[in-house]
């Protein structure tokens, strides 16, 4: 390891562990858990890689003290996690489940108890499918089911939380969900995609008002995946195609959140698609002033005007989902959008790679992971040092558990779970961050944190 990285972090920077509801808890019905999106989708034949569903994941809602004894034995500072819409509002909307508020209840307090800061999401994709029924994020009346949810949960849970995040990730609940059918719903509909980014939008602006109004004093922020758009080399076709890449996977979000407008592409399709989508005043309370701004990383974009570039050919390692290994994408995007937009402070809410991690004698040698990890950090440290206001770093993920559409065959976690004992074992990257949270907890550094 590059023995000063830990020095170049604030004392006080937030180093953390994440994983998401639908993922890891499994209990798909227990104590009355509603239907999410999800739950129906693994049954569509052929939508899911290895037939597989979200039923039993890690069993994490049977283990949940025996999990946090394992978060609080990584000596992290935070754990993000998300609520499961249905398990605590069955049908999306009136009647709340108090056992399941119960369970969540006590996952919070048992961070706390053990010094852990809660970082909740609302909404990590699993959504009621009794919503679904009604037109789901397509329709305008989502919105407004999202705020009633949110506002719930805060009146449950807000003093105690650390961070509260509306959306993970709306790219690709709106893209890979209504867009190409890869994930939940399974629409193949541009016009709905343009519906369900809109109204992902606005339900976050919202509920940022309605909390704010309700007293919530929690920062609150959203969540985004984000990628740097690289052209595939000077010519000036490809640099176009990035720049509009990156205008329909990025600023398509980041432009309302933060200048309270659509880029231009996008506002003319939806002028073109859904001429009344966006209503007066829609645009101002997206832009609603962030408290924190979480961005989940894995790996870079390279955009050719015909297609040609091949990520197999760049000549990078590629992960276990075949995604460039690629850390100096890291600041590069840190950059930009510090150049961009005025930013709250920033934490990196996911971060980490799939690798084959072969058990040998009950251990994970996963170099590979250690690496990846080590350099994205390095990648973080640089960013901070050029002034963009990071907060914290977050690996992806906890432990191994249901990787959506790609069923339980690519391995994210720190630490390994045996599906069918449920055993979790460190792998070699959770020790290695184990030490190195250890080393910046230490340690006192000069930077000033934000
Ligand atoms: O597992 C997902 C997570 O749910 C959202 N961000 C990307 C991760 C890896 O694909």
């Amino acid at each position: 390891m590059k023995t000063d990285l830990h020095r170049q972090f604030p004392a006080n920077f937030t180093w953390g562990v994440a994983t998401s509801a639908f993922q890891i808890e499994g209990a798909a019905t227990a104590d009355g858990k509603g239907e999410s999106i999800w739950d129906r989708f693994c049954r569509v034949p052929g939508a899911i890689a290895d037939a597989s569903d979200g039923d039993r994941a890690c069993d994490h809602y049977n283990r949940l003290d025996s999990d946090l004894d394992l978060i609080a034995s990584l000596g992290v500072d935070a754990y993000r996690f998300s609520i499961a819409w249905p398990r605590v509002q069955p049908l999306g909307a009136g009647e709340w489940n108090e056992a399941s508020l119960a369970f969540y209840e006590r996952l919070v307090d048992g961070l706390r108890a053990r010094g852990i800061q809660p970082h909740l999401t609302l909404n990590h994709w699993d959504l009621p499918q009794a919503l679904q029924d009604r037109g789901g994020w397509t329709s305008r009346e989502t919105v407004q089911r999202f705020v009633d949810y949110a506002l719930g949960i805060h009146r449950r849970l807000g003093d105690r939380l650390a961070t509260l995040t509306t959306h993970n990730e709306p790219w690709v609940i709106a893209v890979l969900g209504h867009e190409n059918g890869y994930f939940a719903p399974g629409l193949k509909d541009r016009r709905a995609t343009l519906q369900v980014g809109h109204h992902l939008l606005l339900s976050h602006g919202l509920a940022l008002q309605a909390l704010r109004a309700d007293g919530c004093r929690v920062p609150k922020g959203i969540v985004l995946n984000m990628a740097p758009a690289y052209p595939a080399t000077d010519a000036p076709a490809d640099i176009a195609r990035a720049n509009l890449d990156d205008i329909r996977a990025r600023r398509w979000f980041t432009d309302p959140l933060f200048l309270g407008r659509y880029p231009q592409v996008i506002a003319d399709e939806i002028q073109a698609l859904d001429p009344t989508l966006v209503r007066p005043g829609d645009l101002a309370t997206i832009a609603t002033p962030l408290d924190h701004l979480g961005v989940n990383y894995y790996t870079r974009h390279v955009a050719s005007a015909d297609g040609s570039f091949k990520v197999e050919s760049s000549g990078l390692p590629l992960t276990d989902m075949g995604w460039e290994v690629y850390a100096p994408g890291l600041t590069d995007l840190l950059l930009q959008l510090h150049a961009q937009y005025p930013l709250p402070p920033v934490t990196i809410t996911e971060n980490g790679g799939a690798f084959k991690d072969p058990v040998t004698d009950g251990q994970v040698h996963d170099a590979d992971r250690t690496d990846y990890l080590r350099t994205h950090i390095a990648a973080v440290a640089e960013a901070l040092r050029q002034g963009v206001p990071m907060a914290g770093y977050m690996v992806w993920s906890l432990m191994d558990n249901f990787e959506w559409a790609s069923g339980y065959a690519k391995r994210f976690g720190i630490v390994h779970v045996d599906y069918a004992t449920q055993q979790r074992t460190l792998k070699d990257s959770a020790h290695w961050y184990r030490d190195f949270v250890a080393r910046c907890r230490a340690q006192r550094c000069a930077t000033t944190a934000i």
